[in-house]
Formats: C-alpha cells, structure tokens, sequence
C-alpha cells in the first residue's frame, strides 16, 4: 500500500473506530457487531505495523500497553478535588436546601446519584488526553494515566475541544464485572476483592495497564475543573458541554429549585439503584448557578453549596441454606446464617450473624426461609426476620455441646449466649493465639492467622508461652517456613517481649476488656502483680470503667489456667511492667470534684489529671453528689449553686495541699 492511501485508510478507520467505540461504551446503543469492530481493528493495526510513523496516541490501537511503571508519579491538583460533606437524613437535607435559600435566594440545584467509585481527574490539551490522576487527599494525587487509557468510554480525543480542559469523575466497576471478577479469583485462589470500589481502586492502581484493561472498568464524569476558552454560568450548562465533547456524563441529573423535588428526586434515585449495573451509595445535591456557588464558598474540604445523602443502611431478601455454629475466642458458641449470596451496601455477602437461640426462637426462623439481611457500613451483616417459610422448613436448636471439642455448653445466669467451658478447646485455643499475636496486641509480624494455624496443627505451640520457646529448627520443619521468614519470625516473637503491660493485657484476651480498657489498667496498675492483688473495687474506680470490666478482670486473672500462661510468659522473660500514668494513691477514690473559674497556675486539664491521678472523678455540673468544688477567679452560677447545698469549696491551693 502507498503511504498516502494508508494515511488516508488509518484516518477513516481511527474515524469508525471511536465512533463505534462512543456509541458501545458511552451510549451503549452499539450499531456494528464485535465481529465487523475487531475486523476494522486489525486493519488499523495492520496499516500501523507496516507504517509505524502513523502511529499516534490517540489512535484507538493504543489503548493497552502503557509501559509498568516502577510507581506512579505524584500529580499536584491544579484546581483541590474536594470531598463532600455527607448528610444522613431528610432533615439535614433540607436544612441545606434552607441554608442555600437564605444565603442565595432563589436557587436552583442540581440532584445527581453519587456514584461509588473512586474519584478521578482528567486532563486534555487540545483535545488530547494527556493525564489522568486519582484524587489521592484532595491535592495530591497519583498519575494512573497509562491504566486510564484503556477504560473505553473515556475519549483519548475530543470533538470540537477546548485548548484546554479538566474533569473531574468517577472511575467504577459495573456489579457484572465484579461478580465476574470475584469469581475467578476464587477459583484462581486468590482473596477477592471485597466490593465494586475496593476491586475499582485495585484496578486502576495495576502496574500493568494490561490487567487494567482486563477488568471493564468504566467512568462517569461529574464536574469541569478547569477550561480555557469555554465559559458557562451553571453546573448543567457544563454537563452538557461535557456531553457533547464525548464524554460519558453522570447518568441522570435533576435540576430542582425546592426541597419537595429534591426529595422526590431522591426517593426516585433511591427506588431505581437496585436496578442499575452499578453501585450507588448516595444523591449528591450541588447548587446549579457557578456565581452562587462561590458566594456559598467552601471550608477547608468541602464546598458549602453541595452536600451528599447517603442512603440508610441496605436490606435485601434472600434464601436461609443453612445455620452454621460457631465457636469464638471466648468460647460463645453463636449460629451463623449461610444464604444465597446478595450484595449489601456494596459488598457481596453470604454469611450474616444470627444472634443467639432465643433470637431465632422469637423470629421462628427455619432453614429454607426467606429472610431479610441487612448492612450498616462497615458493621457486620445481621439477620433482621424471616418474611416466609419453605414448606417443610426445618427448625434449628443450638447444639447442646461444643461442635468442635464436645464439651457440654453452659448458659450463664442472665446471659442470652451459650458458651463452651473448656478453655483447652481447640476452637478457642486457635483464636485466642492469633488474637494474642495480632497487630494490636503483641504485634507479632509474620505471625498471621495462616501461619498460627499451622504451629497450632502441627503441635508446635499449645498456648502462646511456647511461642517464646520456639527455635528456627522448628520452624523450618514446617511447609511455609524457609531460613529468612523463620529467622524475621524468632526475632519478630523476640521483640514482642518487650511489647509492655497494656499490650499483654489486651493480648490476654480478657472479656470485656478491649485496646483501651487494657491501656488504662497499665496506667493505673503499672504492672501485673499490682494488678493480681487489686480488689474489683480498685479496678472499677479508673475512669471509664465500670463493674462488668473490673469483675471481668478480677475472675479471668483469678482462673488457673490463666496464672499459669501469666507465670510461663513471665518466665519467658515477657515484660510485665508499663508506664504508671500517676503517682497518685487513692485518696480521692469515690470523691466527685467540679472545677469552675480560672485557676491561678493549673489549666482545667491539669486539675482533672490531678484529680483522677489519686483516684477521684471530675463531673461537669454541680449537685447534692459533689463532694468538692474547686473555684478559680470568676467562678459563675457553679459556685453559687455549691454555696446553697453546702459543698465545701476549694482553692487551687487547697487542692494541690490534700495532694501533698
Ligand atoms: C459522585 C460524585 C462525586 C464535585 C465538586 C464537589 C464534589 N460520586 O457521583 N462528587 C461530585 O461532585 C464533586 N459529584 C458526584 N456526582
């Protein structure tokens, strides 16, 4: 073939390509087959191989193939991607729309879905695509251009453009894609991404722009950053300039101008979301005029003339296969519902928490039944009712021992959960150790709920005592472990002995007592004898304590077998000491103080330390409880009301001479 004829070829055929490719990916209204597009693709391709000098970026050839980049560049927005402020009901909603009416006037809004993806920006010079960045916090954000290129419904080239223009999107995985996605990396034996989002942000973070373009992502572009050569007065103006250009725009946008069309707007967004191909978490309303806007202005990360609603927590229906027991760290032995998977707030889920028995009783749900499965955010799915029994559906009752070890459950008095009694069952032992090894108690790197499985498997550790007697030898006679990882993990279990008090405490295990009830015991305690020998009373006088953690406490360090892991540690040369917040004795224990006024030396936060350091408590209002009131200059209606009940008032110097 001649240049010339080629050059003219290559351009009719770039010419179908992106029009086919605009009408498949961003009106979804394709007019050829794949066949008749893979065909002219070839021959694209074809005249490129023979003339390389033809090639150019925005040849619909070069969408894949960006070269893996070592890390991705950082961008510094030019104009902030800002977040949105959220709103959780129709009544902050509408104290918005309220708000904007009052500033403004008469005001029109724009009502969108808020798409759940990630944020993405968009940059054109004369037409071309030269970079795209995720939004990273707002102002700097990461160059994921080659990974960009291969979303189909992003132009690399724009009809009619602007010399120059920047905008802003969502970058999302269609439900269809994940679901697909998920699937193969189970099969594949890889942990699949949790959500649409989360396998969106892992996609577009590739490396290898190869894997990107196989994963369908997709884009809806929501805002013009910044133009040159173009202006508009309103946000919908730009939206449909945006349109024109080639872009795939947000799907539907409402423009409403009172808080009656909002919400039915809203209503309508919220009826439809099941049925689109993407996730929805929300409806951004966002005022219309651009002059508007900037009177409304915007706090350091959100503009003040948009807020997000988002949607209550999802429920959905579906079919109860079965009801699993499992067995906890602790020993509560709770039924787990297994269902058809459904996706809730985002997220594929077949497996939600069914309570305990006299909630199963009470809701009389049987395996086969319709139930109603519900996710609020990042809290675990939870069983709300049954809505139909299967004919023949079966009732189910807890076992009345341990699935896993056999021993007899036991239900406390006043306690709805059954538990397992033997402190030895395999279930708990497991648990308890990769709590014991986890990053929040002893931090032990390397030391996984895989990895703890294994020594637990193979007989290497019965309780966490022989972690610290374990020798490289040991390790290496386990499948996993090579020199270098059974190396790092003797020194990573070596360094774990000096993880302090407040670590161990939360380490241990002990019911009720979580990171920061375990923090306050070290700081009051110091260390683990002093806290042996302390009364519950001791115990329940730390602030924030109450007397269900202190009796937690005082009985699970009292059981046996618990002495014994704390003697063995011990000797294992773990640390049992932490920082003592106070020097302070107990002198105040059960005494109330209020402070008011300005004291001569101490700050307010420095009088309550004080205080609370000898064991008293300091309460913000003053009644017949108080047993102290501590007054500085210009002490209002808090001394005025001690004086009447006779409470005894004190100077800064009063105080600090009861502490002497
Ligand atoms: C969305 C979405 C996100 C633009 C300026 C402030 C917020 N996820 O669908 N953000 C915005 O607006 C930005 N609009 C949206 N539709």
């Amino acid at each position: 073939m001649e240049k010339i004829t080629a050059e003219k070829r290559a351009a009719e055929l770039t010419a179908l390509l992106d029009k086919y490719t605009y009408q498949y990916y961003v009106l979804d209204a394709p007019e050829v087959s794949d066949y008749e597009f893979d065909m002219l693709m070839q021959e694209l391709k074809a005249i490129e191989s023979e003339f390389p000098e033809l090639v150019t970026p925005a040849s619909p050839t070069q969408r894949v193939g960006g070269v893996a980049s070592g890390k991705f560049e950082k961008v510094t927005h030019a104009v902030q991607m800002a977040s949105l402020q959220d709103v959780f009901s129709f009544e902050q909603t509408e104290s918005f729309v309220e708000r904007c009416h009052q500033e403004l006037g008469k005001t029109e809004f724009s009502v969108e879905p808020k798409i759940d993806g990630l944020s993405v920006s968009l940059e054109y010079e004369n037409g071309l695509l030269v970079r795209g960045s995720t939004r990273g916090d707002g102002f700097v954000g990461e160059d994921v251009t080659a990974n960009i290129r291969t979303i189909r419904s992003i132009p690399l080239k724009l009809n009619n453009a602007p010399e120059f223009i920047e905008v802003r999107g969502e970058v999302y995985m269609p439900r269809a894609s994940f679901f697909e996605l998920a699937e193969q990396q189970e099969l594949e034996g890889e942990q699949p991404f949790k959500n649409p989002r989360n396998a969106a942000a892992g996609s577009l973070r590739q490396k290898d722009s190869a894997i990107t373009a196989k994963r369908k992502l997709d884009m809806f572009i929501f805002n013009v950053q910044q133009v040159r050569g173009k202006e508009f007065a309103t946000h919908s103006q730009s939206l449909d300039y945006l349109k024109e250009l080639g872009f795939k725009t947000i799907p539907t946008y409402k423009v409403c101008d009172s808080y009656a069309q909002i919400e039915e707007e809203i209503n309508r967004i919220g009826e439809e979301r099941s049925q689109f191909s993407y996730d929805i978490d929300g409806v951004v309303i966002k005022v219309n005029s651009l002059a508007q806007r900037e009177i409304m202005g915007a706090t350091a990360k959100t503009p003040k003339w948009a807020v997000a609603y988002k949607f209550p927590p999802e429920e959905k229906e579906t079919t109860l296969l079965d009801i699993e027991v499992n067995v906890g760290r602790t020993g509560a032995i709770t039924p787990v519902a297994v269902f058809e998977p459904i996706l809730l707030a985002g997220t594929s889920v077949s497996r939600a928490v069914l309570h305990n028995q006299d909630f199963i009783d009470e809701k009389d749900i049987r395996i086969g039944d319709t139930i109603v499965v519900r996710k609020a955010g990042e809290i675990i799915p939870e069983v709300l009712r049954s809505v139909a029994h299967k004919e023949g559906a079966v009732t189910f009752t807890l076992p009345a021992v341990c699935p896993v070890c056999g021993t007899p459950s036991v239900r406390e008095e006043g306690e709805s959960v059954l538990r397992c009694p033997n402190v030895q069952c395999p279930a708990q032992l497991l648990k308890n150790l990769i709590h014991f090894a986890s990053k929040n108690a002893m931090n032990i790197d390397g030391l996984g709920p895989a990895n703890m499985k294994l020594m637990v498997d193979s007989g290497l550790v019965k309780s966490a005592a022989d972690l610290y007697s374990l020798r490289k030898e040991n390790l290496l006679s386990l499948e996993r472990f090579g020199e270098r990882s059974a190396e790092n993990l003797i020194a990573s279990i070596d360094n774990s002995r000096k993880a302090g008090l407040a670590r161990l405490l939360h380490a241990l295990g002990i019911r009720n007592i979580g990171q920061r009830a375990a923090v306050l015991l070290s700081e009051k305690f110091g260390d683990i004898d002093a806290l042996l020998a302390a009364k519950a009373e001791d115990i329940a006088d730390i602030e924030g304590f109450g007397e269900v953690m202190a009796e937690s406490v005082v009985s699970a360090l009292g059981e046996p077998h618990m002495r014994d892991l704390i003697d063995k540690l011990k000797a294992a040369g773990v640390e049992m000491t932490g920082e003592k917040k106070s020097t302070g004795d107990g002198r105040f224990a059960g005494l109330t103080f209020v402070l008011t006024g300005t004291l001569p030396t101490m700050k307010r936060d420095q009088a309550k330390e004080l205080i609370e350091s000898f064991g008293g408590k300091v309460s913000g209002s003053v009644s017949k409880k108080t047993s102290f009131v501590v007054a500085g200059e210009d002490a209002g209606s808090k001394l005025t009301k001690a004086q009447e009940l006779g409470i005894e008032i004190l100077s800064e110097a009063d105080l600090i001479a009861r502490t002497q």
